[in-house]
């Protein structure tokens, strides 16, 4: 251990520094919880930013201590989003968006959906990377749903490459 604020640990004969791993960008941990409707409420009025992050080891505590979807209520959503952006239509980054929803009736598929598509846009794999918004995972009576919400619905070249990913994820 190293006396001078900076922890070093012994792994194996080798030492490994302990700085966190910094992200690309910061990102934003969001919950809405529509499982109990106050009459004549508007839409998002239980949206809450919970968290937002930059840093690998941030984004695993609040993943496995929070953010899976069979943590979720039924009617209720996690959104991960970039710093910034409220997972929103009204968001001005948002308003000429569109959005790619994938469905699965076993809640196994919303877990994997959702953590592959967390690591793919946090480790910045999209190559229309730009583009896109943040992702809602959404628990559902019928089915639950993976929404990649992208931010110009009008540029289909870009449109594509999250639709292929979206259908390899279900094969
Ligand atoms: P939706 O996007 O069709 O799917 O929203 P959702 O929420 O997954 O639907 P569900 O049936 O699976 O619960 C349904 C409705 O919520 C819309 O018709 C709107 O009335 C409202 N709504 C949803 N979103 C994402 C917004 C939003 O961003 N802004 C506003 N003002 N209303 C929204």
């Amino acid at each position: 251990m190293a006396t001078d604020g900076a922890t070093t640990d012994v792994i194996g004969g080798a030492t490994a520094e302990q700085t966190p791993h910094r992200l690309d960008k910061k990102w934003t941990f969001w919950f809405d919880n529509q499982s109990k409707p106050k009459q004549g409420a508007a839409w998002g009025n239980n949206l809450r930013d919970v968290y937002t992050f930059d840093t690998v080891e941030e984004f695993w505590c609040l993943y496995d201590h929070v953010f899976k979807p069979s943590k979720l209520p039924g009617n209720a959503d996690f959104h991960l989003f970039k710093a910034g952006i409220e997972p929103k239509w009204e968001d001005p980054q948002c308003a000429n968006g569109g959005k790619w929803t994938v469905t699965s009736s076993r809640k196994a598929g919303l877990e994997t959906m959702w953590l592959e598509t967390l690591m793919a846009l946090i480790g910045e794999q999209f190559d229309d990377a730009d583009e896109i918004c943040g992702v809602v995972a959404s628990v559902r009576q019928r089915q639950d749903k993976l929404s990649l919400w992208t931010k110009n619905a009008a540029n289909e070249a870009a449109q594509v490459l999250p639709m292929f990913f979206s259908i390899k994820m279900l094969c």
